[in-house]
């Protein structure tokens, strides 16, 4: 017997024909049979965005103390995130942001660079352009249905994703020769973003968390405290949000997996400063 409930949170459903054995003739009926297309920990939405789960877990967040390159906000904190929670495999896209929000305002898009920019992370928004996305992408029918509620994740989440369970300067280890084959940034850039997901992912599954485009996180910025934190979400207040990852014009440094970066919540970026985003998601299944 076919059990549905675990296709109901993946929102994606395929005929069953595909998967019927050798010999067996496709049922006249025109009925779709939910069949599981995905493993449970991995979300397509409606509008086609996936989501990975991340589970639980402890990690040291931020650099040891004399790494080279490190920055002196970096200082090493453990982290426990006590609760499952999805984030986006890639980048939000073009497409996915003008579908949601009407319009784009990325700089890289259209006629400006080849092959278009629809595949490509959308950039020049501002952390209250993205927040106000995850906003509206959970009130589409389909998404507050299937009660899947979109944020930014903490910077603490980005970092544990970012990692996949690697403790080094990136999600790869710390040779830095290999970054290239993980991410768009200053040496093969070619002075433009490119279409998520085109490099290698992390353990995890996770695409372009280095490099292509800064990633806008919820929290204000302070430097790190050194003391052990529990789900952290930042400071209650601040003048700077966060935003990780490096992008395709900075330096291998910028795209280390603690490198920190925060601006005014309303600044979108510029010409050579390109910030976009991914999202979080909290489902009902998740912990
Ligand atoms: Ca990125
Ligand atoms: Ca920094």
């Amino acid at each position: 017997m076919i059990h549905p409930a675990p296709l109901l949170c993946l929102g994606v459903a395929v005929a069953a024909t595909s998967f019927l054995p050798p010999g067996v003739a496709p049922s006249e009926s025109s009925e779709p049979i939910a069949v599981p297309i995905a493993s449970p920990s991995e979300v397509i939405n409606s509008i086609g965005m996936k989501l990975v789960l991340i589970p639980e877990g402890q990690f040291a967040m931020g650099s040891p103390r004399g790494s080279r390159n490190a920055d002196l906000d970096e200082r090493q904190t453990a982290v426990t995130i006590t609760r499952d929670y999805h984030i986006g495999a890639f980048e939000v896209t073009q497409s996915q942001f003008q579908r949601v929000m009407g319009r784009n305002p990325s700089q890289f898009q259209g006629t400006r660079v080849e092959g278009g920019g629809e595949h490509r992370p959308v950039e020049q928004v501002s952390w209250n352009d993205a927040v106000d996305f995850c906003k509206r992408l959970s009130e589409l029918p389909e998404e507050k249905g299937a009660g899947r509620v979109y944020r930014l994740p903490t910077e603490a989440e980005w970092e544990y994703a970012c990692r996949g369970g690697n403790a080094g300067n990136y999600a790869f280890g710390d040779r830095v020769e290999a970054l290239g084959d993980y991410a768009w940034f200053e040496d093969n850039s070619d002075g433009r973003t490119h279409p998520v997901g085109k490099k290698k992912p992390n353990a995890w599954g996770l695409h372009d968390m280095h490099g292509n485009v800064w990633e806008w996180c919820a929290d204000w910025y302070v430097p790190h405290a050194g003391r052990p934190l529990i789900d952290p979400t930042g400071p209650s207040q601040g003048t700077d949000r966060v935003y990780r990852g490096g992008g395709w014009s900075y330096a291998a440094s910028y795209c280390r997996s603690a490198n920190r970066t925060a601006t005014n919540p309303s600044f979108a970026g510029f010409e050579f400063l390109s910030i976009g985003f991914r999202v979080a998601m909290d489902a009902p299944a998740d912990k």
